[in-house]
C-alpha cells in the first residue's frame, strides 16, 4: 500500500509512449506534436516531456495489472442516499496522494436487486491504479437499465460537481460499469452522453441489442455459463450491435457465472484497468493488453475486438 515515487516530471525512468502510426492529414498534426515534444526535452531536466498529460503511475507491467493493489493507496467517502439527487448513493474510492494532479473517475452501477456491496470490490481495485471510482447503489433495486444509466450520468455529474473529492476529478475524463442490468445501464449512459471516454459493461443485460449511437469505447465482459443472461441472447448480441467503427471489444470469460463480477476477479480487473488507461488517460503503455487480443486460456473462453484502435 506503499505511495509509489512517481512525481510530475521528476525521475520518472518511463520510456515515451510508443504512438500509433499516423497517416494523411495527420501526418501534420504528428509532425506539430513531435515538436511540442521536442520544444519540452529543451525545458530543462525537471520537465517531464508531456507527450501525455493525463498519464499517471509508473509503465505498467502484467503483474501490476493483476496485482491486488495498483501503486496509490486509496481513501474512501460515503454518500449518503439522503444527499444524493437522481441516484442511490454509494461510495467514493480515490487515490488518497494531491500530488500527481487531478484524475479520472468512473461511476458503477450494481445489477437487478443488488446492492452497491455487490461490485464494491471494483472500487479499491481501480482506485488504486489511478482513477476516482464511485460504486452507487440505485433508488430502487429494482430499477431498469435505462433508469440506471440515468442514475450512473447523475452519480458523475455529483462526483465532479458536488463531492468533497471534485477537486481531485478531471471532469472531461469520465467513463461508466455496471453489472448485469447496470452493465447495460453502462451502454444506456454512453448512448446518452457521447462525451463518455469509456463504458465497461460486465455481464449485461439489456432488451434493447441496437446501440448504433454509441461513440464511448466499449469493453463487454460476458460469462460462458452465465444463465441469468446468457451471452447468446445479451452480452454477444449487445457487442455486435455497437458501431463496427467503434474501439470495441467482448472476453467471455471462461468456467464463469452471472455473477463472477460481483467478487474480486483478475482477468476482469486486469482488462478493465487497460481499457480505463487506454481510453480514458489516453496511456497508450497499455495497448500491450489489449491489442494483440488477449487469446483463449483457462479464464477466457473467447475475445473479439478491432485491433489496433482508432481513438
Ligand atoms: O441485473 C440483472 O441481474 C439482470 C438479470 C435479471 O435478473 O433480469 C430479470 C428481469
Ligand atoms: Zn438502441
Amino acid at each position: 500500500m506503499q505511495q509509489h515515487p512517481h512525481t510530475t516530471g521528476m525521475s520518472d525512468p518511463a520510456p515515451a509512449p510508443t504512438r500509433r502510426r499516423r497517416t494523411g492529414r495527420l501526418a501534420g498534426l504528428a509532425a506539430s506534436v513531435a515538436a511540442l515534444a521536442a520544444l519540452g526535452a529543451f525545458a530543462g531536466p525537471g520537465a517531464h516531456a508531456a507527450d501525455n498529460p493525463y498519464e499517471r503511475g509508473p509503465a505498467p507491467t502484467e503483474s501490476s495489472i493483476e496485482a491486488l493493489r495498483g501503486p496509490y493507496s486509496v481513501s474512501d467517502v460515503s454518500v449518503s442516499s439522503l444527499v444524493a439527487r437522481g441516484f442511490g448513493g454509494g461510495t467514493i474510492y480515490y487515490p488518497t496522494s494531491t500530488s500527481d494532479g487531478t484524475f479520472g473517475a468512473i461511476a458503477i452501477s450494481p445489477g437487478f436487486t443488488a446492492y452497491e456491496s455487490s461490485i464494491a470490490w471494483l472500487g479499491p481495485r481501480l482506485a488504486s491504479q489511478g482513477f476516482v471510482v464511485f460504486t452507487i447503489d440505485t433508488n430502487t433495486t429494482l430499477d431498469q437499465p435505462d433508469s440506471r444509466g440515468d442514475q450512473l450520468l447523475a452519480a458523475l455529474d455529483y462526483l465532479t460537481e458536488r463531492s468533497s473529492v471534485r477537486g481531485r476529478v478531471d471532469s472531461s475524463r469520465l467513463g461508466v460499469m455496471g453489472h448485469s442490468m447496470g452493465g447495460g445501464g453502462s451502454l444506456e449512459a454512453a448512448k446518452d452522453r457521447p462525451s463518455l471516454q469509456a463504458a465497461i459493461p460486465l455481464t449485461p443485460w439489456n432488451l434493447d441489442k441496437t446501440w448504433p449511437e454509441v461513440r464511448t469505447p466499449t469493453l463487454i465482459f460476458g460469462a460462458d455459463g452465465d444463465s441469468v443472461a446468457p451471452v447468446r441472447t445479451h452480452a454477444e448480441p449487445l457487442y455486435q450491435g455497437l458501431p463496427s467503427s467503434l474501439d470495441r471489444a467482448y472476453i467471455e470469460l471462461n468456467n464463469a457465472s452471472h455473477f463472477t463480477p460481483n467478487t474480486s476477479n483478475t482477468t476482469i480487473a486486469k482488462y478493465s484497468i487497460s481499457w480505463l488507461k487506454r481510453f480514458i488517460d489516453n496511456d497508450t503503455r497499455y495497448e500491450q493488453f489489449l491489442c494483440p487480443l488477449p487469446r483463449p486460456s483457462l479464464t477466457i473462453e473467447e475475445s473479439r475486438g478491432n485491433c489496433p484502435h482508432t481513438s
